[in-house]
């Protein structure tokens, strides 16, 4: 059987570079008795519409990112939020690979009829604007383009911003012609989507991973015969690190290429900066509880916990 695979990102992203995997892994596994068929963001439309698709069965699988995810699913909001991961990556790697973590949302997902596969981390969020932005006020009035969620816009609105939530596809055209004055992604997507031509300045204030998750239509997954399914339980764990290891390597590598070739001015803030803001981004974590009630209290202080006991850990 073939099974298709639609991804919210184009050929050579973090997402592609999972998929590739993930695709040689089960084929491998099954021993070519499924073949994954890749579909790279563009022709299938928006990543709202690949989650429909995936719910509608027209794909078997699909990423689906809580920026976008988030007003149907509230409680994955929570990955928008700022300064609740640590500065350190190893800490945020473990948290992101953890099973307790991917249990906390199965609910969530399975009562929109889509089942949880695997998170996907893609590297620290930066922020592009044609100005450094070093502080919160830096922010008052500007029209930052966010992922498709009003959580996923709500921190900035808390900066100050006018906040426009528009699709991927359309961020480069709307830079370019004004409508938009900032924007904010991880690195390679940076490079890959051209952003730097049309913006001068990228800020660096780690203030959240850009996560991914992979989904599939619950209905569907119940339906596959026990060996397709183990197939497929395995191949995910075989690739979990893959995204991580891409990720890095990716965003290290187009930086570097893009500061060299002169197409972006790099601003780094310091901890003092990053603190303003994360004060600035607090109240935020009320908004989220407000949205998703004791579910999302629930989440909001395990991953807290998880961030807490791993720092502890890493330096013990
Ligand atoms: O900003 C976005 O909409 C997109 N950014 C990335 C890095 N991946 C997919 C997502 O849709």
């Amino acid at each position: 059987v073939t099974w298709r695979f639609a991804l919210e990102e184009i050929e050579g992203s973090v997402q592609h570079a999972y998929a590739e995997a993930l695709k040689e892994s089960i084929e491998e596994l099954s021993g070519g008795r499924i073949l994954l068929d890749l579909f790279p963001y563009g022709s299938l439309g928006t990543s709202a519409q690949l989650t429909e698709l995936v719910k509608n069965g027209s794909v078997n699988l699909a990423f689906a990112s809580p920026g976008h995810l988030a007003d149907q699913i509230p409680e994955v909001g929570v990955f928008t939020l700022h300064y609740l991961l640590s500065d350190d990556s190893e800490v945020n790697r473990r948290v992101l690979a953890s099973p307790d973590l991917l249990a906390l949302f199965e609910t969530p997902y399975a009562s929109r009829n889509l089942k949880l596969l695997a998170f996907v981390p893609e590297g620290w969020m930066t922020w592009t604007a044609n100005k450094p932005l070093r502080t919160p006020a830096d922010f008052e009035g500007l029209r930052i383009r966010t992922m498709t969620s009003d959580m996923a816009a709500a921190t900035f609105r808390a900066y100050g911003a006018e906040p426009q939530q528009t699709p991927f596809s359309q961020v480069y055209s709307d830079l370019q012609l004004n409508k938009i004055d900032a924007q904010t992604n991880p690195v390679f997507a940076i490079e890959e989507m051209d952003f730097y031509e049309v913006q001068s300045t990228l800020t660096v204030a780690r203030p959240a991973q850009f996560i991914s998750s992979v989904v599939t239509n619950g209905d569907w997954y119940k339906g596959l015969p026990e060996t397709q399914q183990r197939w497929l339980d395995n191949a995910l764990r075989e690739v979990a690190d893959v995204a991580w290891k891409t990720q890095e390597r990716l965003n290290q590598a187009r930086l570097e290429s893009m500061v060299e070739a002169g197409q972006l001015e790099v601003v780094q803030l310091n901890d003092d900066e990053r603190a303003a803001f994360a004060q600035a981004s607090r109240q935020v974590r009320e908004d989220y509880v407000a949205a998703t009630g004791e579910r999302g209290r629930e989440i909001l202080k395990r991953i807290q916990q998880l961030v807490d006991s791993l720092e502890q850990a890493t330096a013990d």
